[in-house]
Formats: C-alpha cells, structure tokens, sequence
C-alpha cells in the first residue's frame, strides 16, 4: 500500500531538504554566465547549474533511497521524443522520483527572479509527495497525496474566482517555435479578451504553485514534460484545485498539455481553448 516513508526515513522530510539545498546552490550561482550552452534550440538552454542541482538531488535522494527510481531532466536527451521514451522506461517503477532541477533556465540565464526547484515522487505512476522551491523569495510549496498542500506552514487554498473575466492567468510560450507557437498565440488571442490579464512568466512548475497559493486563478501550457508539472499538479489538487490535459481529460504523469486552475474555471477555459484549436492535440 502507499506509504510517505521507508522506516524513519520520511520521503517528504527528503524531498524538502533536497529542495531547499539545490535551490540555496542555484541562488547562490544567479548572475554567473559561464557555460552556457544551447540545447535543442536558441531558445532551449542548459547550463553547468541545472546540470550540477541535478547532480545533488540525485546524490540526495540516492543518498536516502538506493532503490527508487530517477527520472531528471538532465539524464533525458532533448525533444519530446526522447522524453516520452524517458518516461516510459520507468513506468513500471514502484517509487519514481521526477526532477526538474531547475524549472526557468532562461530566466535564471537572464537574472529574472522566477525559477524553481520541483521535485515529485509517484508511487505505481500516481505522484504522492510534491515539492517545489523558489529561492529567489524562500518559498518552499509541499503536498502529500490525501493530506493537504502548504507554503510556509499555512494550509494553501485555490482562488475563490468563478468567472473567467475575474480571474489572473498565466501560460507559457512554448520552446517549440514551429508548432507549439503559433498555436498558444491562437489560444493567448483567444483567452486573453475573456479574463482580468495574463502572465507568461518562464517557469511552469512555479506558474503551478501560484495556483496552489491562489495568486493565480489558473494555467495553461502546450508541449511541457513530466518534470515540470508533477509536483505542481500534487499541489493544485491538495489545495482543492483541478488539473487535467487541455482536453480537460484527468492529469497523468504522460500529460503534455496541461490545464490547471481553481476548478471554477476550467470549463470555461477548456471551451476557450478548444474553440480557437489550441489544445496541442
Ligand atoms: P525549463 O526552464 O526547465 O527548461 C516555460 O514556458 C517552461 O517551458 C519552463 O517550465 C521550461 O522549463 C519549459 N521549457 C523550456 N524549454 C523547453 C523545451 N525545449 N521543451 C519543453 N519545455 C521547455
Ligand atoms: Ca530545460
Ligand atoms: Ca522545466
Ligand atoms: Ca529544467
């Protein structure tokens, strides 16, 4: 059966301080340029940073559970293709710990203070602990499955908005300028005359949390990967929030295009992005 720990060793306890020491590294790197390389794209990048949190999460958790299964941005090649194939291998896993070890590489590159450390654990493919670090303001969001989401101690709650047109919402513009673009320009030109405004602030998992926290009524984004949503999506349903694809069908580790909002809005949203084809599928 599910379980948040082997003997004494809590695996949210783990997850915390494995958080928190990647993200105090990463803050302590910000405005260091060297390395930086190109990725998939010009507009994928990748420095020695993500690749050095990632390294110490690993170390972390390995530290703590030599038997669980990683599954971490930087071990996967780039493109969507060689991430599925990544997620796959793993699916029989019983504990998988998924890593973005920093979520916002282009604004960390660029010294925008929006980034995050998301780590999440699934147990049998459901994710059951979920945390995400920002260090930038010491905000750490946590949630394990079945017992509630927190920031800094205090419970967190979606926001409250029913109607589109009072509610703040953030998306991504996808790295994928050929397809994916071109696409969630359709879907801002749809949504954006029907809500308060829009963000598009660089970090998903961190776009997710702000749901959680409430400071964001909801989410949308095309052509993401496991690592940056899971530990969000533990956190949006904990706090009484929905996540589900763009389709509006129920999230799962695979989900590429993600919706995540306070619930009240959802269909609202999935109409809006169906209607101007701009779901991704
Ligand atoms: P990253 O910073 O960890 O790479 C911003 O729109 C979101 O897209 C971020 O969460 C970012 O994660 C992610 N992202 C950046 N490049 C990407 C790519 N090539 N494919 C998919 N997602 C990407
Ligand atoms: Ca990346
Ligand atoms: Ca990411
Ligand atoms: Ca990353």
């Amino acid at each position: 059966a599910q379980s948040f720990a082997v003997g004494s060793k809590s695996f949210t306890a783990v997850a915390i301080n494995t958080a928190s020491k990647a993200g105090e590294w990463i803050q302590s790197k910000l405005g260091d340029y060297n390395n930086l390389q190109t990725k998939y794209s010009v507009h994928d990048l990748v420095t020695e940073v993500d690749k050095g949190a990632e390294k110490m999460i690993r170390n972390l958790i390995q530290t703590h559970f030599p038997h669980h299964a990683i599954l971490g941005e930087e071990g996967v090649e780039p493109g969507p293709a060689a991430s599925q194939a990544a997620l796959d291998q793993v699916s029989g896993e019983e504990y998988l710990w998924i890593v973005d070890p920093l979520d916002g590489t282009t604004n960390f590159v660029h010294g925008f203070p929006f980034f995050s450390v998301s780590i999440a654990l699934a147990y049998n493919g459901e994710v059951i602990v979920g945390v995400v670090y920002n260090p930038v303001h010491d905000e750490l969001y946590v949630a394990e499955k079945g017992k509630g989401a927190y920031l800094k101690g205090r419970t967190m709650r979606v926001s409250k908005e029913l109607r589109l047109s009072d509610s703040l919402i953030a998306t991504g513009f996808p790295a994928d300028r050929n397809w994916a673009l071109p696409l969630n320009f359709a879907g801002i030109q749809a949504v954006s005359p029907k809500v308060r405004n829009l963000r598009v602030a660089g970090s998903a998992a961190l776009h997710m949390a702000y749901v959680a926290a409430g400071r964001l009524s909801g989410f949308w984004e095309i052509g993401l990967n496991s690592w940056d949503m899971a530990a969000g999506a533990l956190l949006i349903t904990e706090s009484g929030g929905k996540v589900t694809d763009t389709l509006g069908n129920p999230y799962h580790l695979g989900v590429r295009h993600v919706l995540a909002t306070n619930g009240h809005i959802h269909q609202e949203l999935v109409n809006e992005l169906a209607s101007a084809g701009a779901t991704g599928y």
